[in-house]
């Protein structure tokens, strides 16, 4: 049990967990070493980007590493992992696509991000499933003091955002908090948000893989924002995720119907 949520290798439970509570926490979805790995990488990444003054710093302590796809290929690897795949697919259906994938670096000092599914983009009134559904993997052990990403359990039923007129963006938010390794997977009516770092040294390294609908635009234009190695090299589940199939005979034609 963490303070909020219950970590589980069983995958119905967390279909369960996800239409309950909008999020589930799925265990080591792959071996320690390659979470460890894929901390050492994403160090580097922001490290460079602060050294070459590219870095996207905000909120106080934060910093966003973008673009993942392009800058390791063990970041291609978590896109398609087998586990959170087959979760997207409840949560979105046949043939959902990536949307995008980066990483986000809670810092000491970092603020609490403001109240939000991430859907906004949708238009109300929402259909009773989501368009789009994210997944953060933890690269540190994710504590209420680091940052832990924040929920309300439940607000995916709601079918609407915060009425921050309402004062509905204060309301109190829980932490999700699990080791290193854990996955948490949630639904895109979910309201949630970054927690503050209250720690003096300690930095919370979270890589969110957001999936979508197929028929939902992506996040980031695969075909403009990922290199063409990236993907020359796709498999046939990296090249559906990216968008290069067909949807239902209709989407993503280029010059016609397929024959
Ligand atoms: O970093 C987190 O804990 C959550 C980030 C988030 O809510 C977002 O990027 O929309």
């Amino acid at each position: 049990m963490t303070a909020l949520g219950t970590i589980t290798g069983n995958y119905e439970e967390a279909k369960a967990h996800l239409r309950e509570w909008g999020f589930c926490l799925i265990e080591n979805p792959l071996p320690p070493a390659k979470f460890k790995e894929l901390a050492e990488r994403l160090t580097e990444l922001a490290e460079a980007e602060r050294q070459d003054n590219s870095a996207f710093l905000y909120d106080g302590g934060n910093q966003r590493v973008f673009g993942l796809l392009n800058k390791g290929a063990i970041f291609e690897e978590i896109v398609q992992n087998e586990a959170v795949c087959e979760l997207m697919e409840e949560l979105l259906g046949y043939n959902f696509l990536l949307s995008s994938i980066h990483a986000n670096i809670a810092g000491p000092g970092g603020a609490r991000m403001a109240l939000h599914p991430d859907q906004t983009f949708a238009r109300m009134p929402w259909p009773p499933y989501p368009f789009v559904a994210n997944s953060m993997w933890m690269l540190d052990d994710f504590t209420e003091e680091n940052g832990a990403t924040r929920v309300i359990p439940g607000t995916h039923l709601l079918g609407r955002p915060p009425d921050y007129a309402a004062g509905e963006g204060d309301i109190e938010t829980q932490p999700v908090c699990g080791p290193a390794g854990t996955v948490m997977v949630f639904d895109g009516r979910l309201w949630h948000q970054t927690g503050a770092n209250r720690t003096k040294d300690r930095l919370r390294h979270g890589i969110l893989v957001y999936y979508c609908r197929a028929y939902i635009r992506q996040q980031e234009n695969p075909f403009v924002a990922v290199e063409k190695d990236v993907h020359d090299r796709a498999t046939p589940l990296m090249r559906r995720l990216l968008g290069w199939e067909i949807y239902q005979g209709a989407l993503g034609q280029t010059g016609g119907l397929p024959t």
